[in-house]
């Protein structure tokens, strides 16, 4: 127990109160193995134009908050049932992005754990992330216990599967960790073998100068490359195909109790043409409070144009 008789076990406990589906604690470590693993994926360039990613600072959580001392790590089940459509005349949006921004809904549970937590002592300090800040997210899920960073390149807890958004609150506060999770992956290779662009380069390893996802969303350029155009697929926003197949997520997801992550009607079938002539006010409309907003209306009718050639070129 610490100086303010605060456990690991309540901090949990509230963070699954306030509708977290998984919470483990994590406590910083002296430069380990990830850390380099990250450093040799920069040094490959696997982070293609995100320079973002060279930030020392996710090299170092103290450089992020001097005082850290624990992690509360959590996570959001974000899984509904509805499948894609495999029709060419309709795009496919990730599961990520059917429903509300969920760097919106997570923020709003981490504030809430994060002032509750400074409400126990005037001295606790906190700070709180989801995907927003230079940390590596799935790092310290595994390490918290939350699960393990599979071949595909996702964290996934055994009882929701991948389809699960991660987060962490950093504090001042001593806490007890929890165990590190373990690898189950086995010797399955499914993601990797359906990879279309065979971004998968080793076993968790994804190089994002071929992954879909990664030019769907953060390729800024007029035009896509060849090689990732004629595999997309119907992809316009990011890419589910390394979680579809994935046995856990066929075996273990299951539906999502946070309402804002139900589907907004309009993503889960979108007409590709439509998308490919969307005006910019068309679009502003549509995808209010959307994680699709990091994806400008240039881009966005660039990938829906780029799917409607694939297709003309393979008739
Ligand atoms: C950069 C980034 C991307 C890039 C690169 C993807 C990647 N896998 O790194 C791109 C744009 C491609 C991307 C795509 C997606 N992303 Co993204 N992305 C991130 C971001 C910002 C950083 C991830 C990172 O640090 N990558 C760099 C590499 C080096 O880190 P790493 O994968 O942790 O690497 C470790 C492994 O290689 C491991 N390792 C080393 N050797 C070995 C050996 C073995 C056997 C194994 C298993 C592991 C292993 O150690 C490395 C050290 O860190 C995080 C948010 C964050 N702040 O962390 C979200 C995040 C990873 N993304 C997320 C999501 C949802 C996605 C997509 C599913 C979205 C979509 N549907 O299109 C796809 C999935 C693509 C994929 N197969 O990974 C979620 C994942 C949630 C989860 N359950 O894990 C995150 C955590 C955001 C969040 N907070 O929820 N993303
Ligand atoms: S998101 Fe798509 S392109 Fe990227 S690694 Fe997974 S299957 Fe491959
Ligand atoms: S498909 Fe198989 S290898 Fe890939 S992440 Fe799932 S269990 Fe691991």
């Amino acid at each position: 127990m610490n100086q303010f008789q605060i456990g690991s076990n309540e901090i949990k406990h509230k963070a699954l109160e306030l509708g977290f589906h998984k919470a483990g604690v994590a406590i910083p470590s002296a430069p380990s193995t990830e850390v380099q693993a990250l450093s040799s994926w920069l040094s490959l360039g696997y982070q293609a134009d995100m320079s973002w990613m060279s930030n020392q600072r996710r090299q170092d959580i103290k450089l992020v908050m001097p005082e850290v001392k624990s992690l509360v790590c959590v996570a959001l089940n974000y899984y509904t049932p509805h499948q894609h459509q495999e029709d060419s005349a309709y795009a496919k949006i990730s599961r990520y992005a059917w429903g509300r921004d969920y760097h919106k809904v997570m923020h709003k549970k981490l504030k809430a754990l994060s002032v509750w937590l400074e409400s126990l002592h005037p001295d606790i300090k906190t700070r709180y992330y989801a995907d927003t800040g230079p940390i590596q997210d799935k790092v310290w899920a595994q390490k918290a216990g939350i699960g393990w960073i599979a071949k595909n390149g996702n964290v996934i807890s055994r009882s929701h599967g991948s389809w699960i958004f991660l987060g962490e609150v950093l504090t001042n506060l001593e806490l007890t960790p929890d165990t590190p999770h373990t690898q189950h992956c086995g010797t399955c290779t499914r993601c990797i073998d359906a990879c279309p662009t065979g971004a998968i380069v080793a076993e968790g390893v994804v190089d994002a100068n071929r992954c879909i996802a990664y030019h769907t969303i953060e390729n800024r350029s007029e035009e896509l490359p060849e090689t990732i155009k004629s595999k997309l697929q119907g992809w316009v926003a990011g890419c589910d195909i390394c979680q579809d197949v994935c046995p856990w997520n066929q075996r273990f997801a299951k539906e999502t109790s946070v309402a804002e992550f139900q589907p907004y009607p309009d993503n889960l079938a979108p007409d590709v043409a439509q998308l490919a002539e969307i005006s910019d006010s068309e679009w502003d409309k549509r995808f209010t409070a959307s994680a699709l907003r990091r994806i400008k209306p240039e881009m966005l009718r660039r990938n829906a144009r780029a799917n409607i050639e694939a297709f003309q070129a393979k008739l």
